[in-house]
């Protein structure tokens, strides 16, 4: 495949030190030129040293400095060692506000500060009744593409269906490669390369045993993982899965 698969450890408001440590153990020992791995903990545990595997954040300010209490920039990041950002996931979306526009300012700051957004697109439970899926997703990730200066900035795109996260249902694979095949033609429409080149992964209650099967669709290339992604064993095997 051109596209080296990339699995992504989403701890969200959970972890500690000590699963840092343990997750790091295992995962260094895994083949990085079969798949790519990074972890993203919450902002207090990036500093810690993860002895060569990746690490990256779960949000960032859109500023990139200033009397913005609370918040971390794109350079921060940097400087401690992250090469990803998560953009605009649902949790961040629905329950902390962050509109189309808010995310693709904090791509813009990602990308500004020399690190790999991983965009988080996908439609709700309503909006996939109401036959809304492509054209909700279409707007996301176009809301975004249409404010980069340069397609060739590499990024990552995450379909996240919002039914299926953390409720343990997860789409069925083929409902899945059907939004990546549709976000693929999306970035087509700006260029064919950037079409080949972004990763698109799958998030929502990936497991070890249905990632495989998700895993082996032509336009998944990869997952972004949050229950399992705090087991040690279920992580590393996802990886696994993955190669
Ligand atoms: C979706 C996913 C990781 P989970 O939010 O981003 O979480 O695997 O727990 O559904």
């Amino acid at each position: 495949a051109i596209r080296l698969p990339l699995v992504v450890a989403n701890w969200k408001l959970n972890g500690d030190r000590q699963l840092l440590t343990e997750m790091v153990q295992s995962i260094k020992e895994l083949d990085a030129e079969k798949v790519e791995t990074v972890l993203c903990p919450p902002y207090v545990y990036l500093n810690e040293n993860t002895d060569g595997v990746k690490k990256g954040a779960q949000s960032v300010a859109i500023q990139e400095s200033g009397a913005f209490t609370g918040e971390i920039s794109g350079r921060m990041l940097r400087d401690v060692g992250c090469q990803y950002v998560i953009v605009g996931h649902s949790e961040r979306r629905a329950m902390f506000g962050e509109s189309n526009d808010t995310v693709a300012k904090k791509v813009l700051a990602t990308l500004a500060a020399g690190l790999i957004p991983i965009l988080c697109v996908g439609e709700t439970d309503e909006q996939r009744e109401a036959g809304e899926t492509i054209a909700v997703i279409t707007e996301q990730v176009k809301s975004v593409l249409d404010v980069l200066p340069n397609y060739s900035d590499s990024i990552v795109i995450a379909y996240e269906p919002v039914w299926a996260i953390g409720t343990g249902k997860t789409a069925t694979s083929e409902q899945a490669e059907e939004v990546h095949l549709a976000i693929r033609k999306i970035l087509a429409g700006y260029s064919q390369e950037l079409a080949d080149l972004t990763r698109i992964l799958y998030g929502g209650s990936v497991k070890p045993d249905n990632s495989e099967e998700l895993f082996s669709k032509e336009n998944i290339d990869g997952g972004l993982i949050g229950g399992a992604s705090l087991d040690v064993e279920a992580f590393t095997n996802i990886c696994k899965n993955a190669v």
